[in-house]
């Protein structure tokens, strides 16, 4: 199952004669799959066409390159709208490069578009663990862009790639990524690092479902006992309330003792 994860914040701006970005169009990689990956994961990224206009976009060409010492290029696809007449027509990997290129099916009916578009869907496997893939717009002549109906580039145009979106500890690092590495601790299981919350019950650790249920009580004492010593998700204050020291001990054992009931 693909999970609707929106990736993207590496930018190469492509400028002719101009001199702002604000009407900038944007050809973006979003990826659809959660990180981080492992052997074999199925890596899906899409490639789409946005912020168009007023000129409309008749035809787009793209020149990729993805890392192969992470990904195993498995197959790509164009979306028959609004590009339904490929130039390449069938998209291959060569080596390590990808090249693309569609544009308005006259004949069929087509015509120029502004309308934000998915343009092309690329399909990976991994062939190592990672966080994030590296699929980049690699620098080819002629370049990657999105042509006008005389087949000059639109421009500017703005390239992205798939990168860190969520780095609340900013250390560069998808925060997803950091959880699924040890990096980070995810004890209340929201996929949000928690040295980057506050938690409102804290002693509240587990319940029956296996995740915090609002109460302290023997599910959260019993849990408290089986995470003794260091590393443990139970360890949530120290001599300073609150604050966690690495060691589930005495202190969290008092707390704990002092929060049993509801949560507030
Ligand atoms: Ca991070
Ligand atoms: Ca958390
Ligand atoms: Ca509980
Ligand atoms: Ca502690």
């Amino acid at each position: 199952m693909h999970l609707p994860f929106r990736a993207l914040a590496i930018s190469i701006v492509l400028c002719g004669a101009c001199t702002a970005t604000a009407d900038a169009v944007r050809l973006r990689m979003l990826l659809q799959d959660v990180p981080p990956f492992q052997v074999g994961d199925e890596v899906v990224i899409k490639l789409f066409m946005t912020d168009v206009g007023p000129i409309e976009a008749v035809g787009f060409q793209a020149f990729l390159a993805f890392d192969s010492s992470e990904l195993v290029f498995v197959a790509a696809s164009y979306v028959p709208v609004p590009f339904g007449l490929p130039v390449i027509p069938i998209i291959v990997a060569n080596g390590e490069d990808i090249d693309m290129a569609s544009g308005i099916d006259i004949a069929g009916g087509q015509s120029g578009t502004i309308s934000n578009s998915h343009l092309v869907t690329l399909v990976f496997d991994a062939v190592s663990e990672f966080c994030l893939p590296t699929v980049t717009f690699r620098d080819h002549d002629p370049p990657t862009r999105i042509s006008d109906d005389v087949g000059m580039p639109i421009l500017p145009l703005i390239l992205e790639v798939v990168g860190v979106t969520s780095d609340c500890n900013g250390n560069d690092v998808e925060d997803i990524c950091d959880i699924a590495d040890g990096t980070s601790r995810d004890c209340n299981f929201n996929t949000v690092p928690d040295e980057c919350e506050t938690l409102s019950c804290p002693a509240d650790l587990t319940g029956l479902a296996g995740v915090p249920d609002g109460e302290v009580g023997i599910l959260d004492f019993l849990f408290l006992l089986s995470k003794w010593g260091p590393d443990g998700c139970a360890d949530f204050t120290s001599p300073i309330p609150n604050v966690p020291d690495g060691i589930v001990g005495i202190n969290d054992f008092l707390a704990l003792l002092a929060a049993w009931g509801p949560c507030p």
